[in-house]
Order: C-alpha cells, then sequence, then structure tokens
C-alpha cells in the first residue's frame, strides 16, 4: 500500500516525477482520490506557503511545488469530475494593460490552480474590456488583477469602473496584487481583497468564496 505521506513530501520537495508517480499508484490501489487531496496534496501546499512566507522558501521552490501538485492534480481532477466534484470556484487573472511582467502573476494563478481553482488566464497586458467579458461570459467568481508598475496599477481602478460601467460588478470579487500594490490601494479603489503574495492569495480567494482552509474540490 502506498504511504501517501511520501506523495506529501514529493509535493512539498517539488518532485513532479515523484508526486505523478506515488499518485498513480495510489489511484492503482483504488485510494480515495478527494482523501488524497484534502489530506496530503492540499496541506502539502498549504505547508509551501507557511514556508514561503516565513522566508524558509523562495520564488523557485513555489514554482517547483506548485509543479508537482499540478502534476498530481492532473491525475486525480478526471476521477473527481466523474464523482461530480466541484472546483472550488471560477477565477480570471491577468496583468493590466500596459504591463507585460507575468511571473508574479503565473505564480499566483499556478497556485490557486494547486489550491482547486479553476484558472482562467487571461494573460499579460490585458484591457478592462476584457475583464469585463470573463466577468460576463466566462463565468468568473473571482477577477485577479496583477500590476508590477506604478504606471500601470490605475488599471486596476479602470477595470473594477468598466465591471460597474458593464453591471456585472456584484457579480464577482476583485483581488488586486503586485509589488507596487498595497491594502490602502485596494480599499481606495474598491476591490474586494488584497494579497501580497501568491499563498496569501489562495488564502483571500478561498475566503472570498467561502471555502474552508483545507476545502479543496469538495
Ligand atoms: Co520590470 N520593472 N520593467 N521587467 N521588473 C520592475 C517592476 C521594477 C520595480 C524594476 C526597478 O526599477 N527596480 C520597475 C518598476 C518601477 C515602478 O513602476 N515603480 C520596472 C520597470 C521600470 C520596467 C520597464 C518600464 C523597464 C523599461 O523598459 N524601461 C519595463 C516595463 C515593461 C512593461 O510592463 N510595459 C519592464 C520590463 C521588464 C521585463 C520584461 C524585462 C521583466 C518582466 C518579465 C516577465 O514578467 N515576463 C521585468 C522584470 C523581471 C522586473 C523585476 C526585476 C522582477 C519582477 C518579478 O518577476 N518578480 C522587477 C523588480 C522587482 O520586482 N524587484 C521589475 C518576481 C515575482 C515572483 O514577483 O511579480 O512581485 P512579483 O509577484 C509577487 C507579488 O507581487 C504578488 O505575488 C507574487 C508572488 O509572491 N503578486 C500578486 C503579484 N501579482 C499578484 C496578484 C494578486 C496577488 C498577489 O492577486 C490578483
Amino acid at each position: 500500500m502506498t504511504d501517501l505521506k511520501g506523495l506529501y513530501d514529493a509535493i512539498l520537495n517539488g518532485d513532479a516525477k515523484a508526486a505523478a508517480a506515488l499518485t498513480a499508484q495510489a489511484l492503482a490501489e483504488e485510494r480515495d482520490p478527494l482523501e488524497m487531496v484534502n489530506q496530503y496534496m492540499s496541506p502539502a501546499m498549504d505547508e509551501v506557503g507557511r514556508r514561503f512566507e516565513a522566508e524558509e522558501y523562495f520564488v523557485p521552490e513555489l514554482l517547483l511545488s506548485a509543479r508537482a501538485m499540478k502534476a498530481a492534480l492532473a491525475l486525480v481532477r478526471p476521477l473527481l469530475a466523474a464523482r461530480g466534484a466541484k472546483p472550488a470556484g471560477r477565477v480570471a487573472i491577468g496583468t493590466v494593460k500596459g504591463d507585460l511582467h507575468d511571473i508574479g502573476k503565473n505564480l499566483v494563478a499556478s497556485l490557486l490552480e494547486g489550491g482547486g481553482f479553476q484558472i482562467q488566464d487571461l494573460g499579460a497586458d490585458v484591457s478592462a474590456e476584457k475583464f469585463v467579458q470573463a466577468a460576463r461570459d466566462g463565468d468568473a467568481q473571482i477577477i485577479a488583477l496583477s500590476a508590477l508598475l506604478t504606471v500601470t496599477m490605475r488599471g486596476m481602478k479602470t477595470t473594477i469602473d468598466a465591471l460597474k460601467e458593464a453591471g456585472v460588478r456584484d457579480r464577482v470579487k476583485v483581488i488586486v496584487g503586485g509589488a507596487p500594490i498595497t491594502q490602502r490601494y485596494a480599499d481606495e479603489i474598491g476591490a474586494d481583497g488584497y494579497a501580497e503574495n501568491a499563498s496569501a492569495a489562495v488564502a483571500l480567494t478561498r475566503r472570498l468564496v467561502g471555502a474552508g482552509p483545507q476545502a479543496v474540490l469538495q
């Protein structure tokens, strides 16, 4: 019988190959996929987030762990979908118009995906209209805006204003982040939340959609 603590360790250590192999092995033994996610995979990502905040892990470790989580989730997800499990929520994410920085945004998207959210990645240099379209047609519950430049951060306000004008502001929660962004700025422009880093963005998003800290894919 596969020791699932090994799966936890593989994700924590960013070993995608081991994570996929152990997941496949456990599924072949008919282990419960939801239990695997909630008791081993998701707690491993929570620990990755904790280590990042404690400055024991840095961006490369975050990316490796997110990749290992994705490799394991790719095997588990079809089984969860088959039993009718719902994703934690749907997030449309992008870097605002005029801003080409996408490394942090990609990291946030990876961790959100690892946290069980369905991601619509709109890319970098995304216009307010594209975010509005994602809210209107894409069924996103969360609009996640990233900005790295002081000159582009005002694109966040433009986007929130565009959501209001399109009559869809009440349908979505807007979260913002990026190096020049602060809680004060988020409050000023009427965002629903601000997260300083990728793991905080996962915790914030879970809170906004009403999912518990471990409530991945239920
Ligand atoms: Co640019 N750049 N850059 N750059 N660049 C900065 C941002 C800068 C601070 C460098 C500096 O001068 N010290 C400066 C901005 C100054 C300012 O506005 N005050 C700057 C500048 C000036 C520019 C150009 C104008 C340079 C030029 O051409 N003259 C130009 C602008 C291009 C444009 O966007 N239109 C430019 C270009 C570039 C590159 C293309 C070369 C490259 C980007 C490559 C890419 O992303 N594909 C680049 C880079 C790499 C940087 C620095 C060095 C690193 C950014 C990064 O990837 N950090 C950056 C200096 C710095 O930040 N130290 C700089 C790592 C990443 C993991 O962190 O993105 O902060 P970060 O994301 C974090 C958090 O912020 C948060 O979580 C992430 C993970 O913890 N977060 C969110 C991010 N988004 C979030 C969303 C959330 C929640 C949290 O919710 C939705």
